[in-house]
């Protein structure tokens, strides 16, 4: 490798692709398995996400700056007093699946082994925890039995309540390419709404809410019916056959039942069934469509069912793939770092407990679960929980009824908050706050989507005293041990030595019925450590469940039943999700300006039909609540006519410095899945209705005080930031009071009126403008990219006029670039046919990282209306992208 070369992971979704950072920038990592190169809008932007403004430096207590010894001094102070006075389990912690697998281990190890509480958590609980407990209960053991190569190698794909071209693009890049190489794999989309995902499907089954379970067990009696059960692997290799086949026989699981009750055609339903039953292979990847549901467990089940009956698992191109949603939520679920698990996918029976024990030498050793997310936050409501340490997430983001939360926050005895950013809307609420080494600077493992183990590395230093969470833990973990007058149990020399601790203590795995091991790793140097290249486990090369044997007890896998759910979409229901180019809670993406153009600012989206009925107007801002007496989210709205029903749409990305009080958590309560306790985040009714601002307005230019508004939003465009505001009240010109040097000048619209920030010195003929604000009584759209473009240069007063009032409004395809849909009908105005290369000469677009592909192929996709038939996808296939919703 090449001096100045560093090969390390890109940090945000569980495709986990490989990334190079040389001389030239940071790049795709042509070697990794999981990308061969490629690398979506997010991964290509990293070097812009390293430069985010606002990083934490210096931890702090109370908001007075301290040393690390004296604040992990005082944290091992405020754990050792809460057990002392009312037990280990008034501590808890908060972590994410953005941590690395070192991280993790000794989080562990500190709460369960030194704390002695399971009360030890991670979003991975928002996240994938239904896979999880689905895959407990159907293989004994939490395992995807998956390979990205398996996509090379099947008939057909179903992705089920996944938006992968938007969430794991490059994963989505790798099934086009796979079409592409055989044109008889199928893929096919089931999701409540249209997506960029589902129009690129061959079928489209857009179902009513929560429908899967039923969709499932329709496939299960269609293969029975049509005897395509494989009776052998049944008889082997499963147990619990039989009860399924019982309650399969109510009418309700026939097709044209199936197809009445979830309001698709039941041709295209047979289509999928047959599809299913006749490809020799076949995937079912599956998402938060699935997993974020108030039985979201019994949805995995019911997709493992029709694998397991089918015999379609543990063979090339065959079987279950919950796709990850972070980079390292998988390492998570492998230490275990969860209150559900104890460690290395084992549970809190005696003989763990007592070989766990053994093998950290701990003090105590807890041998119950401990309460997962959402029940931590009651514990505190409910005063039982003193300390809370967040690490990584923002919960007043993410966490449903994000309102409770703050409070909750509000009320707990002590927050102590690791983060990179002083962004994050929960460092409001911390007592304690620790600076985190970020991305690029720390360094450690972590697991993939496919169970491919990889190494992030460093190569820049961490700003002011920013260290790794891992060596944050160790520091309160050794000065608890000197507390508790015991051995140090935390004395990590590197990153390699937890890693050795932590492989060898997977040793404890073999032999047992558990496939998870990493004991040939227990003593890796720390020059193998160094060099680690990315390998999947199982090392030998097995593919999980190939042998038809399971982890359960008796190796067999469990057929189970789930109940399926009524939907419930005679009320208007709030859908949210991602969108393409922001990573949650924006800290890392939001930043970064060539990101923020696909969504500008909080935006509800509903079909053209619910807009009408509403007496909503595009662009005009809703006022959305959970019930009539429950506080509003005000969101901008906009049309999808992908969103059938009463079906509405938000993003979750949306935090209080991006989008004030916008947060789709505001009104989404917290109902969980009993048995994963994942919340129930897809489909909350809720109450929709038109706002009526008495003022709107937009700021461009750099930071400036503005009154308190009801909505607002901020937009980071290079050195210039962008607000959208509206408010209730009547705010007048004495609400924004000149700073010296500013001007005022009337704008021309009805009720509008703008002021323009000049220099100081500048000439009076021409203005030279550094900051523009535009106020009305009613929405205000501009052209804010001309506009943009006018500022910081010598102009006449006419010019930005006409550009302020001119409100051409585009929408950005192609993040790398910056082109949007205007500029490409502009180049193919004259065109009869024009073709991806050429318009790709023509804009480079998507030449940069290539996520916006997908977009472009939907956006010039032939149809019998489109005047250009442009041949970017030939229309081999006739069910391309059709929906089968009645
Ligand atoms: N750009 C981007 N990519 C990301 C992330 C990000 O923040 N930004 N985050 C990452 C993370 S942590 C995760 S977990 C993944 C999530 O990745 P995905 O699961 O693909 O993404 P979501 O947008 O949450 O929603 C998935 C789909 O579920 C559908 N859905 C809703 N209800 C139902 C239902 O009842 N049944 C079915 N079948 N479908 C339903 C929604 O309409 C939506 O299209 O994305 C990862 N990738
Ligand atoms: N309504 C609704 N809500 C949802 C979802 C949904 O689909 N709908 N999806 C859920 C899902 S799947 C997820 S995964 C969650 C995600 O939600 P969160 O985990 O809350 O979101 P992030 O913005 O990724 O939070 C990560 C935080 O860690 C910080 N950080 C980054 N790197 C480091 C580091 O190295 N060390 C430390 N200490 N901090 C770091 C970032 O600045 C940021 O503040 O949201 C969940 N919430
Ligand atoms: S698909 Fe994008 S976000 Fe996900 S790992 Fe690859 S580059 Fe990163
Ligand atoms: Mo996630």
């Amino acid at each position: 490798m090449p001096k100045n070369t560093t090969k390390t992971t890109c940090p945000y979704c569980g495709v986990g692709c490989g990334i190079e950072k040389n001389s030239s920038g940071i790049v795709g990592d042509a070697k990794h398995p999981a990308n061969q190169g490629l690398l979506c809008t997010k991964g290509a932007a990293l070097a812009e996400s390293m430069k985010m403004p606002h990083r934490l430096l210096t931890p702090s207590i109370q908001g007075m700056e301290v040393t690390w010894d004296q604040v992990t001094e005082e944290i091992s102070e405020r754990i050792f007093s809460a057990i002392a006075q009312y037990g280990p389990d008034s501590v808890a912690m908060y972590l994410s699946g953005q941590l690395l697998t070192e991280d993790y281990y000794v989080a562990n190890k500190l709460m369960k082994g030194f704390v002695g509480t399971a009360n030890i958590e991670t979003n991975t609980r928002l996240c994938m925890m239904s896979a999880v407990s689905a895959h407990i209960r159907a293989f004994g053991e939490d395992i995807v039995p998956m390979s990205y190569d398996d996509i090379d190698q099947t008939e057909l794909i179903v992705l089920v309540g996944a938006n992968s071209a938007w969430t794991h693009p490059v994963l989505f890049r790798r099934i086009e390419k796979a079409r592409e190489n055989n044109p008889n794999l199928k893929v096919v989309v089931i999701d409540t709404r249209s997506t960029v995902t589902s129009k690129l499907a061959d079928l489209h089954l857009c179902i009513e809410n929560e429908g899967d379970t039923l969709l499932f067990h329709g496939l299960l009696r269609y293969l029975i019916d049509n005897r395509a059960v494989d009776m052998k692997f049944i008889k082997e290799s499963t147990e619990g056959f039989g009860d399924i086949w019982g309650q399969l026989q109510e009418v309700k699981y026939q097709l044209h039942a199936i197809g009445e009750r979830l309001s698709i055609d039941w041709h295209e339903l047979r289509k999928f069934y047959d599809w299913f039953m006749t490809s020799a292979s076949a995937i079912t990847m599956f998402g938060q469509g699935v997993n974020q549901s108030a039985f979201g467990v019994d949805k995995g089940n019911a997709i493992i069912n029709c694998h397991l009956a089918s015999g379609k698992i543990g063979k090339p191109g065959s079987g279950p793939f919950s796709l990850t949603g972070q980079p390292n939520a998988m390492g998570g679920r492998e230490v275990g770092a969860l209150s559900t698990q104890l460690a290395i996918h084992r549970g809190f029976d005696p003989q763990s407990t007592r070989m766990v024990q053994d093998y950290w030498q701990s003090p105590v050793i807890t041998n119950r679960p401990g309460l997962k997310a959402v029940d931590i936050f009651r514990a505190i409501d409910a005063g039982q929980i003193k300390v809370l340490w967040i690490i990584g997430t923002n919960p007043i983001i993410s966490m449903p009824d994000s309102d409770r939360i703050r409070e909750t926050l509000g009320s707990c005895p002590c927050v102590i908050v690791s983060d990179i950013s002083a962004q994050s809307d929960v460092i409001e609420y911390a007592d304690i706050v620790l600076p985190a080494a970020g991305w690029g600077e720390k360094r450690g493992m972590v697991t993939n989507a496919e169970r491919v183990i990889s190494r992030q590395r460093a190569f820049a230093n961490a700003p002011g005293k920013a260290k790794p969470d891992w060596w944050a833990l160790s520091q309160v973990g050794e000065k608890l041990c000197e507390l508790l007058a015991i051995p140090n149990g935390f004395e990590y020399r590197n990153e390699a030595a937890i890693f050795r601790e932590y492989a060898g203590m997977t040793a404890l795995n073999d032999p047992s019925p558990y496939l998870f091991s990493l004991s040939k790793l227990a003593g890796i140097t720390d020059a193998q450590y160094s060099n680690w290249q990315p390998r999947q486990w199982p090392f030998d090369g097995r593919r999980p469940f190939a042998n038809g044997c399971f982890s359960t007890p008796d190796g067999r896998a469990n057929f189970v039943w789930g109940e399926p759910m009524d939907a419930n979409a005679d009320h208007w229901w709030m859908n949210s999700g991602r969108i393409r180019d922001q990573w949650h809670s924006m800290t890392r993406t939001g930043h970064i300006h060539r990101l923020s153009g696909y969504e500008l600012e909080p935006t509800v989206y509903m079909n053209s039909v619910s807009v009408a009925k509403l007496f909503l107007v595009p662009g005009q801002l809703a006022s959305i609540k959970r019930d009539k007496y429950s506080p509003p989210v005000y969101a901008k709205v906009a049309v999808d006519d992908g969103l059938p029903g009463k079906q509405l749409f938000m993003s979750i990305h949306w935090s209080k410095w991006f989008g004030g009080r916008s947060n789709v958590n505001r009104i989404i309560g917290a109902q969980v899945d009993e048995l994963s306790g994942q919340p129930a985040f897809k489909t909350w009714p809720v109450e929709i209705e038109a706002v009526e601002m008495n003022t709107y307005g937009i700021y461009l230019g750099s930071s400036r005080p503005l009154p308190a508004m009801d909505y607002q939003s901020y937009q980071q465009e290079k050195k210039i930031g962008v607000w959208r505001f509206a408010s209730l009240e009547c705010l007048t010109r004495d609400d924004f009071p000149l700073v010296r040097g500013e001007k005022l000048l009337r704008w021309e619209l009805d009720d509008g009126w703008m002021m323009v920030i000049v220099e100081r010195d500048s000439p009076q003929s021409l203005l030279h403008v550094v900051g523009f604000l535009a106020v009305s009584n009613a929405p205000i759209e501009i052209d804010y990219l001309q506009v943009l473009a006018l500022m910081d240069q010598p102009l006449e007063l006419e010019s930005l006029l006409a550009v302020a009032s001119s409100k051409a409004r585009s929408q950005l395809i192609c993040s790398c670039y910056q082109i949007t849909d205007q500029h490409i009908y502009e180049a193919i105005e004259n065109e009869e046919s024009v073709s991806l290369n050429e318009l790709q000469a023509k804009l480079k677009l998507g030449t940069g990282c290539g996520s916006c592909l997908m977009d472009v192929k939907i956006l010039l996709k032939p149809s019998s209306e489109d005047e250009y038939l442009i041949d970017v996808i030939p229309a081999t296939n006739p069910n391309k992208g059709q929906s089968a919703h009645k």
